[in-house]
């Protein structure tokens, strides 16, 4: 067990849920505008992922990506900042949840659209290719999105293409209040990776180190012109679909208190003090070190200012 690396992931997931819980409190208090789909629950996938990639490797995000901009580098301030719609938010406020680009972190955005990362996350490896930039392209996308035509078309091109790619599907078992299993008849998605001939793994989604494994793998297959990996990660969101969907309406109480059992933070912690001899007094510690991360992000943000009316035509084409 590399302790250093387990407490650094530790972390990392913790900044990300506490982030979303903080928005989560913003939001029912109508402080915050617009519309947020929660990461929790999820964390380790963007987690575990990430922290494989290079600064300039590029990744594509989903509708719930507050997680991965956070996970893949962009600051907290930047990104509490753009869900404020303030001006020193990553995308000056233009931008919002939805639409949240830092592309000097390789944080290509995240996306409205389900399954549209596919393509073009497939698009910038070719570009990465042609230039032998040696960068890995990722694309983020939920179970929702594998009975798009762009998840068979981006897979097919990526790896008729052999292009350095990584497919993570984040299957949290519901698209909406749709279960996967009935949606498909083939639920599992990392079979799917057959019919591309390319490497598909199913792990679980909620163990980082898990996740941490086989992307390790997948990415530098990629880098090293082994062509793309289909990532199955079974996870599960702890909240609703968006914020207002209680999530209990199509999900049994039971399920998610089962699935919150497996949460992934406390998975971790329970290893590193029981297995790899970590001090509680050293999680603690973590604990308070984010929780000071986000009040600055939060305090930057609320004092950041509005955008001005005379500005409104600004960053619009
Ligand atoms: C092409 C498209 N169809 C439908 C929608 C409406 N929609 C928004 S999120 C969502 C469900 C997505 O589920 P999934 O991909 O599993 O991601 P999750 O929300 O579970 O993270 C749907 C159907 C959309 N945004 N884009
Ligand atoms: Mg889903």
């Amino acid at each position: 067990m590399d302790v250093k690396l387990l407490l650094e992931l530790y972390g990392k997931m913790l900044e990300l849920r506490e982030f979303e819980l903080k928005v989560q409190d913003l939001y029912r208090r109508g402080m915050l505008p617009g519309f947020v789909h929660l990461y929790v629950g999820e964390e380790a996938v963007g987690t575990g992922v990430c922290a494989n990639l290079r600064p300039d490797d590029l990744i594509y995000s989903t509708h719930r990506g507050h997680g991965h901009a956070l996970a893949k580098g962009v600051p907290g301030r930047d990104v509490f900042a753009e869900l404020w719609g303030k001006t020193t938010g990553s995308s000056a406020g233009r931008g919002g949840s939805m639409h949240l680009y830092a592309p000097e972190y390789g944080f290509m955005g995240t996306n409205g659209i389900v399954g549209a990362g596919i393509p073009l996350a497939t698009g910038s490896a070719l570009s990465a290719q042609l230039r032998k930039s040696g960068q890995v392209a990722v694309a983020f996308f939920g179970d929702g999105a594998v009975n798009s035509g762009s998840f068979h078309e981006g897979l097919n091109f990526g790896a008729v293409w052999n292009l350095p790619v990584v497919y993570v599907c984040e299957n949290n078992l519901y698209a909406t209040e749709m279960a996967f299993r009935r949606a498909t008849k083939n639920t599992s998605v990392a079979s799917r990776a057959a019919a591309y001939k390319m490497p598909g793994v199913e792990i679980d989604g909620n163990d980082v180190m898990a996740v941490y494994g086989a992307a390790k793998e997948a990415i530098a297959r990629a880098r090293s012109d082994g062509g793309p990996t289909l990532i199955e990660a079974k996870t599960y969101r702890f909240v609703g679909h968006h914020e207002g969907d209680p999530g209990t309406d199509y999900r049994t109480r039971e399920e998610v208190e089962e699935w919150k059992s497996r949460c992934p933070i406390r998975r971790l912690g329970q290893k590193l003090v029981g297995e790899a001899g970590v001090a509680q007094a050293d999680l603690d510690k973590i604990h308070r070190d984010v929780q000071a991360w986000l009040d600055d992000a939060v305090q930057f943000a609320r004092q950041s200012p509005e955008p001005k009316p005379s500005e409104v035509l600004d960053h619009a084409f």
